[in-house]
């Protein structure tokens, strides 16, 4: 893989979180150009050890001390540690609704300027498939997982409004190697149109705090683009390329799940507590 690398990098110390991650291995080399240093944490091991500009700061997002300590001297964030898939509101909240706090409130004793949240298609996925969505429109999530993004979006306005740190929240789509199935020729983010999103995010001026869809190119795409012009986002790659390969692929006629935006998710959940029957 190439990476750009900028001769003098414009942020000193950027933490990735969730580095271990499959989107964190996935933006690990792409950023390490960005900055200075570049702080790699996740709660379990990386699957490299440190290059010469990083740091392994192992965390869990849940023990607040613990985050304060992680943002000591970090300048921008690239927030993609959690629970991220539907799973029982416990865990959720542990992980995307205080861990979302107590990176919010470290960066604000720290001094961080900017935070980039991945966030999800998931905070709209009540919608039907096919509706044109914008994130201006009213939320719809589709499991607690959707509420907890969702509850990201409102910290970082918080910590915008209060406090002065910028922040872009992508309500990032299906970031995978190629389309899924059908709903991801709508949904699909490629990973190299994924490095290009969060690197402007990073680096486009005065920001405030935008929330924008984090896709590629997709014709039959169901999110608007609006964000992408001020954070110089245009997107390379375009599902279409794999229509006739997995446009076949669909969720049972009917059900929530070919119905919604969210797709699968619509199969998950509510969850009882071990041994409840209803
Ligand atoms: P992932 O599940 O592979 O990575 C998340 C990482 O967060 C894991 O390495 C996990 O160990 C870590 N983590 C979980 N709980 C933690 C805690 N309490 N403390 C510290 N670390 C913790 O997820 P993936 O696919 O890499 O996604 C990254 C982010 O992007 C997530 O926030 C996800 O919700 C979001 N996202 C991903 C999409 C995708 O298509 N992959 C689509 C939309 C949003
Ligand atoms: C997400 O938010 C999930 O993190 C990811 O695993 C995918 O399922 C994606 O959304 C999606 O909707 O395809």
């Amino acid at each position: 893989m190439t990476v750009d690398s900028d001769p003098s990098p414009a942020i000193g110390t950027l933490l990735l979180t969730g580095a271990a991650g499959t989107l964190g291995r996935v933006l690990r080399a792409s950023l390490a150009g960005s900055c200075a240093r570049l702080r790699l944490s996740d709660r379990r091991p990386l699957e490299l050890p440190p290059g010469e500009h990083e740091e392994d700061h192992p965390c869990d997002l849940s023990d607040r001390a613990a985050v304060e300590r992680l943002l000591e001297g970090v300048e921008a964030v690239v927030h993609l540690g959690g629970v991220s898939v539907e799973r029982p509101y416990e865990e959720i909240a542990r992980a995307n609704l205080d861990g979302v706090f107590h990176l919010y409130e470290a960066a604000r004793l720290a001094g961080t300027r900017r935070v980039v949240f991945a966030s999800s298609n998931h905070v709209t996925g009540c919608y039907p498939q096919g509706a044109s969505v914008d994130p201006a429109d009213p939320p719809r999530p589709d499991g607690y997982y959707g509420v907890s993004k969702l509850f990201g979006e409102g910290m970082a306005q918080l910590y915008w409004f209060r406090h002065g740190i910028e922040s872009v929240c992508l309500r990032i789509g299906t970031a995978t190697e190629t389309p899924p199935d059908r709903r991801g020729l709508s949904t699909w983010l490629s990973h190299r149109d994924l490095q290009a999103l969060v690197r402007a995010a990073l680096t486009a001026p005065s920001v405030g705090c935008l929330v924008t869809y984090g896709i590629s190119a997709n014709p039959a795409r169901w999110y608007s683009d609006s964000g992408w012009a001020a954070l110089g986002y245009a997107p390379q790659d375009s599902a279409a390329a794999w229509a006739d390969e997995v446009g076949h692929r669909v969720f049972p006629e009917g059900s929530p799940m070919a119905r919604l935006q969210g797709g699968s998710f619509l199969d998950l959940g509510p969850f009882e507590p071990a041994g409840r029957s209803s």
